[in-house]
């Protein structure tokens, strides 16, 4: 068995969750942060068998879309630590996906 997890964007979790348990996939969302961006985003854990990790990495590319997102993070230090947002371009994946073999997988 395999362990998928799949860290997605918010606004790609909602379809995809639905796709993947239509499709009969059992799914587990965990809310999550960026470190880089700090923003709020989703990880999905998915336990297949090896021969479902195309299909379950398809319906990932299918479902999220990378975006260009507009942030503010840098600071530029002045005297006082005075914070001058300054702006960046950020091109935030579609999904990073890894995949993960599993010693033993157990259900009670
Ligand atoms: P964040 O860490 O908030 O990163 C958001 C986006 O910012 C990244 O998109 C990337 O385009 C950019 N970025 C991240 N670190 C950077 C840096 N040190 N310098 C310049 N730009 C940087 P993605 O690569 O698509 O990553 C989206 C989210 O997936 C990440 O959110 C993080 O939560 C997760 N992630 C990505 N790679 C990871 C990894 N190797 N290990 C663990 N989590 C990862």
């Amino acid at each position: 068995m395999k362990l998928i997890i799949a860290i997605v964007q918010d606004q790609d979790a909602a379809s995809l969750i639905e796709d993947l348990t239509d499709h009969k996939y059992r799914v587990t969302k965990l809310t999550s942060t960026g470190g880089f961006l700090k923003a709020g985003n989703t990880t999905l854990l998915v336990g297949v068998e090896e021969e479902h990790i195309k299909p379950v990495v398809d319906l990932i590319e299918t479902n999220c879309k990378t975006r260009e997102i507009t942030t503010s993070l840098l600071t530029v230090t002045m005297p006082g630590d005075t914070y001058i947002p300054y702006p960046l371009e950020v091109k935030v994946g579609g999904a990073t996906v890894f995949i993960l073999d599993v010693e033993r997988h157990i259900r009670i």
